[in-house]
Formats: structure tokens, sequence, C-alpha cells
């Protein structure tokens, strides 16, 4: 007899994957009501789960099988309005945290990540939050709503004062003026140096939430988003970014959003799935990660 193996991030053994051994937890969020163009993110962690069930368990730069941690797959969270979603992701993330769990959500749209970061910000003192994104999501309001995904980040401020924005290479001249006491390392300022890490790493306080929408990666790599915008980020560049980061700091719960897969291009999907695994593997093998969460 085989053993039915359930859908699960990393298709793990029910050893490595039931939420009583596991210390990590991925929390599918498949929200899509407020995308400008490109729609499908509500299928982003279906697939982001799909494609991580072909993996390899084992980190090469890291020598380590997080896996063996336990990563537990939650039922995905559902709501019919942004706002409600924000209340319900805060709602889940939260009681997770209490637990003693490491949370990892997986989105869906980026407005899903609001409910995420207040709920890290009620559960770790002084928080801040690192950005990766192709834009700026600083509106205040966008088609009539405060919880649209182009204002994530405004909603964001509201909860956490310190914010680091990396990879932004697309705004509307109305955000021009939300940006003070936030740090923003433009795309083009990015290509032309590589002090920028330190810098974007040291602006950040003790614990840090990360929130990344995958259109920060140059679509050449990440082409799967709602919105692709020329000029972005490459694979090892995001991972130094990461790698600085927790090991400088206390890296207390992550956000992957913004994956509208395709299913004539799978690689998008991978390397999404593959981000998640990595940053699963950094962050439990830094001495800071261990000490610290
Ligand atoms: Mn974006």
């Amino acid at each position: 007899m085989t053993e039915k193996v359930p859908f699960n991030f990393g298709g793990l053994s029910k050893k490595y994957s039931s939420f009583k051994n596991a210390r990590i937890v991925v929390l599918p969020v498949p929200f899509d009501k407020t995308s400008s163009w490109g729609k499908g993110a509500d299928k982003g962690p279906a697939a982001i789960i799909e494609a991580s069930r072909n993996m390899e368990l084992y980190d090469i730069e890291t020598d380590s099988e997080v896996c063996l941690r336990g990563i537990f797959t939650e039922k995905p969270v559902t709501a019919k309005t942004p706002e409600k979603m924000a209340e319900a992701v805060f709602a889940k993330t939260l009681e997770l945290i209490k637990k003693g769990k490491f949370v990892v959500c997986l989105g869906g749209e980026h407005s899903v990540s609001v409910g995420a970061i207040k709920a890290h910000a009620k559960a770790f003192e002084n928080l801040s939050v690192l950005h990766l994104d192709a834009h700026l999501d600083r509106r205040d309001s966008y088609e009539g709503s405060k919880f649209n995904h182009a204002c994530v980040m405004s909603r964001a401020q509201e909860i956490v004062k310190n914010i680091v924005s990396v990879g932004i290479r697309s705004m509307d001249s109305s955000e021009k003026g939300s940006v003070q006491g936030s740090t923003i390392f433009f795309a083009h300022k990015i290509a032309e140096s590589r002090d920028w890490i330190p810098e974007a790493v040291g602006g950040l306080s003790e614990n840090v939430y990360a929130t990344i929408d995958l259109d920060v990666f140059d679509p050449g790599i990440m082409p799967s988003t709602g919105t692709p915008e020329p000029g972005g980020l490459g694979w090892y560049s995001v991972c130094e970014l990461m790698e600085a980061l927790i090991e400088k700091k206390n890296l207390v719960g992550f956000d992957v959003v913004e994956l509208c897969p395709s299913p004539s291009n799978r690689a998008p999907d991978f390397t999404a799935a593959k981000l998640v695994y990595r940053l699963l593997s950094m962050k439990f093998h830094a001495k800071k990660g261990n000490q610290n969460h």
C-alpha cells in the first residue's frame, strides 16, 4: 500500500506535514478581487503548492533540509471583500503565531498582505516591513476601495512606521507625497550599484516582516504576474538581499503574492515555490533565525 500524499507544500509525508510537528505553516489566500489588469492571482497558491511538490528538498547553499522542521499547509482562507479578507487573514495568522508557528502567507493579490502584516505587528515588537515590488502601492484608495492591491502599502504604513521598499519601477505621481518616512530603493538605482543591500537591511528594525510581490522579479524570469514591469531584479539579487536580511535581523514571517499562473509556462510557479523554500532554508539555517524565533 502506498501512502496517499496530501496536497501540501513540498509534498511532504505525514510526519513532516502534520500541524503538531510543524514549525512552519503555509497559509494559502487565493484571493483576486481588485486586480487592475491580468486576473488569476486567486490560482496562485495552488500553483505554488503544486510546483513545490516537484522540488528537491535539500538546499545546496545552506546544506540543509528545512522540511525536517515540519511544514503544515493550512486550509485556504477565503472572504468576499478585501476588507473581510484582511480581517480573516489577520485572525488566522495571529492564531498561528500564538501557537508558535512561523507563518508564510501565499497570495493571491497583494491586498492579502495587510492582515498578515497587522498580525505580525501585534505579535512582534517594533516591527518593520521589507517590501519587494515593482509598484509602490501607496495610493490612498483606488477604484473606490482603500483595500485595493494598489493601496496595500498605504494600509501597511498605518500599521508599521518603518517600511523599506525595494525594486520599485512604477508609481503614480500622486504617490510622491506618500513616501515620507519610508525608504525606497528604485530598480534603476539598484541596477547601478551593489551597495544597496546593506543600506536596505540597515534601515530596518530588529523584527522584520517581508512582503514579496513576485513582480519585483524581472518579467524575463517571472512573466506570470498581473502587471509585469521591465527592469526587475534577478533571482540572485533577491536571494542576496534576503540572505543579508536574515543574517542581520529577525525575519518573523513573510508572504509571496501576485502569482498569476499560466498553464503554458510552469517555470514561474516553480520559481515562486523555490523562493519560499529558499527563504525558509535561510531562515532556519541562520544562527540568528534559530535563536530568536
Ligand atoms: Mn506589484
